[in-house]
């Protein structure tokens, strides 16, 4: 048994839209656990900060422009291989890539707005989750 925790978003795109509770839904479906949830908007520094990866891409500017446009739903996700099975529930990072009943594919508009996000490996699990929740928060 490998149970995994993951940190995944609602991002500003789809909580904007209303589809909140659509991917919800969706996550329920796929079999996670909801650990702890919040919502939030983030500033600029801290969706910078969030993408630091990204700092030299051609599109970390819009990309971090957009996370901080508006409210976000945060999440940690806990499922056997809890990590892998969030990125198969989400699709490709390019809706018109992605695998027909995905989030992604069903739900979003573009590569950039593509209504979730999902943590790519166990070290960044960890950081993301650490970077918008504290231990307390995920008892
Ligand atoms: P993913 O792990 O699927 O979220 O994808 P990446 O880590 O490669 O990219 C992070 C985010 O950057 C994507 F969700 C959307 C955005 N992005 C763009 O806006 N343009 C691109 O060409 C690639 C990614």
């Amino acid at each position: 048994m490998a149970i995994e925790k993951t940190l995944a978003i609602i991002k500003p795109d789809a909580f904007g839209r209303g589809i909140s509770g659509e991917i919800l839904s969706r996550v329920h479906k796929a079999g996670f656990k909801i650990v702890a949830a919040k919502s939030l908007r983030l500033t600029a520094a801290q969706a910078e900060g969030f993408y630091a990866v990204h700092r030299e891409r051609s599109f970390f500017k819009e990309l971090t422009e957009f996370m901080s446009s508006g409210k976000v739903i945060a999440l940690v996700l806990e499922a056997e291989k809890g990590i892998a099975l969030w990125r198969d529930t989400m699709g490709a990072t390019d809706p018109a890539k992605a695998a027909p009943g995905t989030i992604r594919r069903d739900l979003g508009a573009s590569i950039q707005n593509n209504c979730t996000h999902g943590s790519d490996a166990p070290e960044t699990a960890a950081f993301e989750i650490g970077y918008f929740f504290a231990g307390h928060e995920l008892v």
